[in-house]
């Protein structure tokens, strides 16, 4: 069990205009603990979110956050040259603390940060529809297109090996090795699955660490509640969730969106037929992708994009298998056997996606831009 928080202590922390009123946890993530806090200000009630930083899958929270302010500063620097008035809802703006530093750390050792918050514009859990998933796109390629020419040398790198897809394998097999809390019997089936894929665990990670692929900054979480959609326009306004930004493919980017914006299924849904990848959505994926990413793509990264979307599903069916595994310790659960169903969902949409990768593959060979 975790302490109760005192969330009005911690807000006090930051340089909040008005005074506090409420705060409520927020939004649907599976790693850090996100509240919404309302102020009473002059002009009337403004809400604030409140982050307290996951320490357990983070290991070095300063150096996340010196990544975090870089990029909040940088994209702000560059929105604004671009003369957008609106820059606050389209890039995340750290909310200083009383002693002017971008996190506070709570008597207990928690590391806390503050967001400007968003209004207007959502986080969905679920792809509703081919726009959305186009504008989803557009946005995280915009955003990589934005982050190009980031100063200040590489960024640090927030969890090692995050997508090294070989060595998420040989974490599955360690965990299935151990079987720590006897599960393996009730997976049976989708350890087959997994261990039927070793050879394509391997292809991405080769093909950087040979040249093939080049480096970028990448944001390396780009499901897509991870961008905030606009209630009104539609537009994909805001990248969010800054955590894993660090060094990493731009296949790692576009194929979690593969991932979480073409099935109309949720990713914990346990009707397996509702599992399918949609062509149509693809198809909006890639043409919102090339909209912002066309210019830096390289041929080698634009012929992996169908194939990058089968292997981070796989790498987070394979994550979540792991989680199972290992007693559910990484990853927030709602249910008994949640990250298994998880797991299941994200292999099936593998299934699904394999049936049709000549179809992904031409249609990204037939796109001009
Ligand atoms: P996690 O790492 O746990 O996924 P996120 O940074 O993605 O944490 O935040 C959790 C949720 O909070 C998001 O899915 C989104 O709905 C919401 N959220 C995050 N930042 C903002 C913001 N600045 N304004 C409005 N909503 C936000
Ligand atoms: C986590 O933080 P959130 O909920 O946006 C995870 C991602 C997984 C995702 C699966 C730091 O993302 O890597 O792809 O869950 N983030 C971290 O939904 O591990
Ligand atoms: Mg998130």
């Amino acid at each position: 069990m975790k302490n109760p928080v005192d969330i009005a202590k911690v807000a006090s922390a930051f340089r909040l205009p008005g005074t506090f009123v409420s705060a409520t946890t927020y939004g649907s993530g599976h790693i850090n603990d996100t509240y919404a806090v309302v102020q009473a200000c002059a002009d009337g009630p403004r809400r604030f979110l409140l982050q307290r930083i996951n320490e357990k899958v983070f290991r070095n929270p300063p150096a996340l956050m010196q990544n975090v302010a870089r990029v909040c500063a940088h994209a702000q620097a560059r929105l604004r040259l671009e003369g957008r008035k609106d820059a606050e809802r389209r890039a995340l703006t750290l909310v200083p603390t009383c002693e002017d530093r971008d996190w506070h750390q709570d008597e207990l050792g928690g590391y806390w940060r503050g967001y400007l918050f968003i209004e207007g514009a959502t986080g969905h859990d679920v792809i509703r529809d081919a726009d959305q998933a186009r504008e989803a796109a557009r946005a995280f390629g915009g955003f990589q297109s934005l982050l190009a020419d980031l100063p200040g040398g590489r960024l640090n790198e927030t969890i090692p090996d995050f997508h090294h897809t070989p060595t998420r394998f040989a974490n599955f097999q360690r965990a299935l090795r151990t079987d720590a809390h006897g599960r393996a019997a009730a997976a049976a089936e989708e350890i087959a699955f997994a261990l039927a894929h070793a050879g394509d665990v391997g292809v991405i990670a080769e093909a950087m660490a040979a040249g093939g692929i080049p480096e970028r900054v990448t944001h390396n979480d780009t499901k897509l509640n991870n961008v905030l959609i606009d209630d009104c326009t539609g537009e994909g306004i805001c990248v969010i969730d800054l955590d894993t930004m660090m060094p990493g493919s731009a296949l790692y980017d576009f194929g979690d969106l593969v991932r979480t914006s073409t099935s109309p299924a949720a990713e914990d849904e346990t009707d397996l037929s509702k599992v399918e990848m949609q062509l149509p959505m693809f198809e909006a994926l890639v043409d919102g992708y090339l909209s912002t990413a066309a210019g830096f793509l390289t041929t080698e990264e634009r012929r992996l994009l169908a194939f990058s979307g089968k292997l981070i599903t796989l790498e987070i069916g394979l994550r979540f298998l792991t989680d199972w595994l290992e007693g559910d310790v990484y990853f927030k659960v709602r249910r008994p056997g949640h990250n298994l169903d998880r797991c299941r969902t994200q292999f099936a949409l593998v299934r699904s996606i394999e049936r049709q990768m000549p179809a992904m593959e031409a249609s990204v060979a037939a796109f001009k831009r």
